[in-house]
């Protein structure tokens, strides 16, 4: 846990930093290397007493649930996949929006047996089938899931959809909606307590750019 007066700020890379570094700026906080560019994986910024964490996006909530970071930057798949037990989420940023969906081949017809779906967000998508009654064969894959069903690896996926066109390229089809999804800021429950001042001002500043928006 980092120090009372200092503020530690997990940043996933990626498509989400480009769009969370506005809303940083807005409430007064600005790298002094580019994360982007920057091989550095603990950036300095201009407020001597805060600090950004370059993490994985998948890796953010692991950062800020054991508190080696005191806030973090994470998209709602990821945190719905993720141990909670010490996050409070605070703000939904509104970035990087997209939807959690099953697809498909177009002529996919579910046949007699179990119904195989690969993902990467094996906990969505079991407790979705959950709440539809219904039995699958859960495949954990780590990236690229639109190859599975081409394969013959799964009859369907669940995976981000965000233009379509992913999954238009590869003859598959969007077929239930999951979830809608988008970036969200996230304190550790410790250091949301013991630095409470600090934390509000920046969910306030942070809020109003994104009313803004
Ligand atoms: O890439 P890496 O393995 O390091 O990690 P990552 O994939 O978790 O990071 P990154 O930067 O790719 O994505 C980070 C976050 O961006 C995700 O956790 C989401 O919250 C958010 N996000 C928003 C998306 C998308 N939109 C998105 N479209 N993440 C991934 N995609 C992928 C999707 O998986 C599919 O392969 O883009 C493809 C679909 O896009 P369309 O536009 O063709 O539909
Ligand atoms: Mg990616």
């Amino acid at each position: 846990m980092s120090s009372e007066a200092t503020l530690t700020i997990a940043l996933s890379k990626g498509r989400i930093l480009k769009e969370t570094l506005p809303l940083l700026e807005a409430a007064g906080i600005v790298p002094l290397d580019h994360p982007d560019k920057s091989r550095k994986l603990i950036l300095r910024t201009n407020l001597p007493h805060v600090r950004l964490l370059a993490v994985r996006a998948t890796d953010a909530p692991t950062y800020v649930n054991h508190g080696a970071a005191d806030l973090g930057v994470a998209g709602k798949d990821v945190l719905m996949e993720a141990d909670d037990d010490n996050l409070y989420e605070l703000l939904d940023l509104k970035i990087a929006p997209c939807r959690l969906m099953v697809a498909g081949p177009a002529d996919f017809q579910p046949g007699g047996h179990r119904l195989k779906v690969a993902t990467k967000y094996v906990r969505s998508a079991r407790a979705y089938f959950a709440r539809k009654g219904e039995q699958v064969e859960l495949i954990k894959l780590y990236g690229s899931m639109e190859l599975a069903p081409l394969v013959g690896l799964s009859d369907v996926i669940v995976d981000l959809v965000d233009t379509g066109n992913t999954l238009k390229a590869n003859g598959l089809v969007p077929m239930e909606h999951i979830a809608d999804i988008s970036s969200r800021l996230i304190a550790n429950r410790h250091a949301y307590k013991m630095k409470f001042d600090l934390i509000q001002d920046l969910v306030q500043q942070m809020q109003e750019a994104i009313n803004h928006d």
